[in-house]
């Protein structure tokens, strides 16, 4: 999964660099061979409508496969690492868990306002700033030339004086500080730890041939007194291997999740050409459905199971011989 480089770089040092810094980059920290077939676990192609599982929704350009630990093995591997684990362990003063996790597909263009990640909701709504201590750990999935994430420095120290304010206004930011912006365009598989308070966002771009894929996510030091902070965390329990009470606690066993998953999505936060795709594949399943409504409705029953019974026994046979 990581690269030997990045395995073996000391955690106290990456602790040492998000105390003082606010962040932390390591270039290539994720092998390429392991980011290939993390985006192979998922299809971007295939949009859940009345699918009886957890997939791929789209919100305006970007596609997203929130539930990941549901649904890719190699993103609930990187998720629940000892990297990770140990970084958290050593960063944190109190227990921290799982708020948020996804894997994002970017494509055309965006818009993104700076923003800090220290958020509380209500319901869909972001509510209001806390001040718990939280990490957000971003990957690229793919080599980012475009659309980089982008981080003002040491803004961890000032952002609270802005916490009634939802956004930094490009302007704001473009005046008192654009010689603190680190732009960070990086290599297929880098990783970017950084503060929840700094002010951040992925830089506007516009380029309709331009792909970026993203596995982010946010760990908080989650108190009593925010019971309910995060989302859910669904978890396919094939993938768990080694259930500690650390990772238990992590990933919020027993812990009520009040957030919906995010983005919060519907055939509205489609584009025309994604909402066209559709019609297209259900005009296909349509006529598939109500041809086979048609012959259920036309057959008496007793041939269709009489039928069923005869492919039954002519596939036994044909295994059975071979
Ligand atoms: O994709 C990025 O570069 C930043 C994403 C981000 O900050 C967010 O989703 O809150
Ligand atoms: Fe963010």
């Amino acid at each position: 999964m990581f690269n030997l480089a990045f395995s073996n770089f000391n955690t106290t040092e990456i602790v040492n660099n998000l105390k003082t810094k606010g962040y932390f980059v390591f270039e290539q920290a994720l092998t390429e061979q392991y980011v290939d077939e993390l985006l192979q676990e998922i299809d971007f192609d295939r949009i859940l409508i009345n699918t009886n599982d957890v997939g791929v929704v789209i919100a305006s350009e970007i596609k997203f496969l929130t539930h990941c630990l549901a649904n890719s093995k190699k993103s609930y591997d990187v998720i629940a690492s000892r990297k990770v684990l140990d970084i958290c362990k050593e960063y944190f003063t109190d227990s921290y868990k799982l708020t948020n996790h996804r894997v994002y597909k970017t494509t055309r263009k965006g818009h993104m306002p700076w923003h800090t990640d220290n958020n509380l909701q209500s319901g869909k709504q972001l509510s209001a700033k806390h001040n718990m201590p939280g990490l957000l750990f971003l990957f690229y999935l793919s080599d980012v030339t475009t659309n980089p994430f982008q981080l003002v420095k040491n803004s961890q120290t000032w952002s609270r004086n802005y916490q009634h304010e939802i956004y930094l206004s490009d302007s704001f930011i473009e005046n008192s500080y654009s010689q603190d912006i680190l732009t960070l365009p990086m290599k297929k598989g880098s990783v970017i730890v950084c503060d929840i308070h700094a002010v951040h966002r992925a830089e506007p771009f516009k380029d309709k041939d331009y792909t970026r894929y993203t596995l982010l996510f946010q760990v908080d030091q989650v108190g009593n007194e925010y019971v309910g902070h995060g989302e859910k965390n669904l978890v396919n329990t094939e993938y768990l291997e080694n259930v500690t009470p650390e990772l238990m606690d992590y990933l919020g066993f027993g812990f009520k999740r009040d957030y919906p998953a995010f983005p919060n999505s519907s055939i509205a936060t489609m584009k025309l050409p994604e909402v066209w795709n559709v019609q297209k594949q259900l005009l296909s399943q349509t006529f598939q459905a109500l041809t086979k409504k048609l012959a259920i409705n036309l057959l008496p029953g007793g041939v269709i199971v009489n039928a069923k019974r005869m492919i039954w026994n002519l596939k036994l046979n044909r295994s059975n011989k071979k």
